[in-house]
């Protein structure tokens, strides 16, 4: 029987097929984003071992020791899980996988003015969601630009392989992994207002650069799923959540990818 859009319309979903990305406007309503912004806030005063570990000593020279990327804030916070199963989120990832969604990880990005990007890479290199693939949902929290360091990404390459990444310019960016985009091909920034969210396939390039601004943060709370008839994820990605909350378990997927096992010990994300 085919399968009938419930939140989305015929034209989105196609656009997400053929261009890897979509953006829908308004998921998060003023409410919700007031509550994530005070409940970031909160925690971005604190100390979470293996969660957020900012340098909160002054004055510091890299924005990004005092706000790092907070890890799985779902697995110690109930707003954070509340979020990651938003409704509004899982009723557009339903349509897009044509089956239930599972909830891996969540994110929060504080990126400050001045703070480095992340170099273009693949979400499923590091998801490794098999069969199937993961979907990410990137919720601006700020509005998000070119100046202010939004998400940029390379349309279409949703077709791509996924391939071993090369190493990123340290300057630029936090992390060490950088995927060339295919040859012809651009990044294009995802010009977003608060409140929407920005959904792209496992094997779409995408990445950031530098918050340019002096002033302005790019806040973003970011999460990723997997397909329900999925059987193996990467280990750091357990447990999955149902929509419900309850937890489920895949597999370990210890599958190197296109670099191998010793590549992932010697370079871990
Ligand atoms: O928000 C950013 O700057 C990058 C986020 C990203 O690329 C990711 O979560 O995979």
């Amino acid at each position: 029987m085919a399968y009938e859009l419930r939140a989305l319309t015929p034209e989105q979903k196609r656009h997400f097929e053929t261009e890897g990305y979509l953006i829908v406007k308004g998921l998060f309503s003023e409410a919700d984003l007031q509550e994530i912004e005070e409940t970031f806030e909160q925690i971005s005063h604190q100390t979470i071992p293996g969660h957020f570990m900012p340098d909160l000593s002054s004055p510091v020279t890299d924005p990004l020791k005092r706000y790092p990327r907070v890890m799985h804030p779902h697995r110690f916070n109930d707003t954070a899980k509340k979020y990651l199963l938003h409704k509004p989120v899982l009723d557009v990832l339903r349509d897009l996988y044509e089956e239930e969604p599972l909830a891996a990880q969540s994110m929060f990005y504080y990126k400050p003015p001045g703070s480095r990007g992340q170099a273009l890479h693949q979400d499923n290199f590091y998801l490794k969601v098999e069969p199937g693939n993961c979907i990410a949902a990137w919720t601006a929290v700020d509005p998000a630009d070119e100046e202010n360091g939004g998400l940029l990404v390379v349309p279409k390459t949703n077709n791509y392989e996924i391939v071993c990444p090369e190493l990123a310019d340290a300057q630029e960016s936090f992390t060490t992994h950088f995927v060339k985009p295919p040859k012809d091909q651009q990044a294009v920034p995802a010009v977003m207002d608060k409140g929407d969210v920005l959904f792209f396939n496992g094997n779409l390039i995408h990445g950031s650069y530098r918050n340019k601004t002096k002033d302005r943060f790019r806040r973003a709370f970011i999460c990723h799923y997997a397909n329900e008839s999925a059987t193996r994820i990467g280990n750091h990605y357990r447990p999955l959540f149902r929509a419900d909350g309850s937890a489920i378990d895949l597999e370990a997927n210890p599958d190197g990818g296109p670099c191998g096992v010793e590549y992932e010990a010697l370079y871990p994300h």
